[in-house]
C-alpha cells in the first residue's frame, strides 16, 4: 500500500481534495475530523467531552485520534492505500503514526501539502460556516485560533517529513479542479 498525508492549515481544501482522489487512486480516506464530528452527532461521551475543545479550534488530545487512526487502520481491506486528512496534527502524532505503519510493514510515503494564504482561509471558512453550521467556522477568534494553532503545533510536521524526503508542496489557490490535477500528478509520480 502507499501512503499519503494531506496537508495544509484549516481551510486550505484537505477534506475537499480528499474525498475525490481517494475516489479516483482507491484510498481509504481516513479523516480524524469526520470521525470526531460523527461522535458529536451520535452523542457519545467521548464526543461530548470532545466538542468543547472543537468548538473553541484546539487540538484535541493525541491519544484520542491515535487511537481512532489505530482501529481504521486494521480494518481496511481491497485499498491501494490510505490518505490521511487532517492526521496527524502534531509531531507526537507523526511519530506513532509512522510506528503504526511501520509495525504493518507500511510507511508514510508522501505528505502533499496545500499552500494557501491566511485571507484566503478565513474567506472560505466564514464562508463553508454558512453552509455547513459548524461552529469552529462561524467565530473569527475561533478561526483565528485554529490558524494559530496550526503554525504552532501542526507546521513543525513540515520540517520532520521534509528532512524525510517525502514532502511534497503543491499550491491550494485555484479552482477544485485545478488543485486535483496537480495532486492526482504529484500522487501519479509516487504510485
Ligand atoms: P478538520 O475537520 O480537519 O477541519 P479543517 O482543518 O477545518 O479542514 P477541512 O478539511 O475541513 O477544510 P477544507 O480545507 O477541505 O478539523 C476540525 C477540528 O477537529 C480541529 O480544529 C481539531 O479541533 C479537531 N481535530 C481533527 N483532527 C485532529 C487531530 N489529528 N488531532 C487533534 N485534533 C484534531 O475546506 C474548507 C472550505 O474551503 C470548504 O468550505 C471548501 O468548500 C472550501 N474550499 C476548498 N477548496 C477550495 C478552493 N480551491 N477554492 C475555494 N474554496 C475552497
Amino acid at each position: 500500500m502507499v501512503n499519503y498525508l494531506i496537508f495544509g492549515p484549516p481551510g486550505s481544501g484537505k477534506g475537499t481534495q480528499s474525498v475525490k482522489l481517494a475516489e479516483k487512486f482507491n484510498l481509504m480516506h481516513l479523516s480524524t475530523g469526520d470521525m470526531l464530528r460523527a461522535e458529536i452527532a451520535a452523542g457519545t461521551e467521548l464526543g461530548k467531552r470532545m466538542s468543547t475543545i472543537m468548538s473553541k479550534g484546539e487540538l484535541v488530545p493525541d491519544e484520542v485520534v491515535i487511537e481512532m487512526i489505530a482501529s481504521k487502520i486494521d480494518s481496511t481491506k481491497g485499498k491501494a492505500g490510505f490518505l490521511f486528512d487532517g492526521f496527524p496534527r502534531t509531531v507526537a502524532q507523526t511519530e506513532a503514526l509512522e510506528k503504526m505503519l511501520n509495525r504493518r510493514g507500511m510507511k508514510i510515503d508522501s505528505m502533499l501539502v496545500l499552500d494557501v494564504e491566511h485571507d484566503e482561509l478565513v474567506k472560505r471558512l466564514i464562508l463553508r460556516a454558512e453552509a455547513s453550521g459548524r461552529p469552529d467556522d462561524k467565530d473569527p477568534a475561533v478561526i483565528e485560533n485554529r490558524i494559530d494553532v496550526y503554525k504552532e503545533k501542526t507546521e513543525p510536521i513540515i520540517d520532520y517529513c521534509r528532512k524525510k524526503g517525502i514532502y511534497q508542496p503543491v499550491n491550494g489557490v485555484g479552482s477544485i479542479e485545478d488543485i486535483f490535477a496537480r495532486l492526482s500528478e504529484k500522487i501519479k509520480g509516487i504510485m
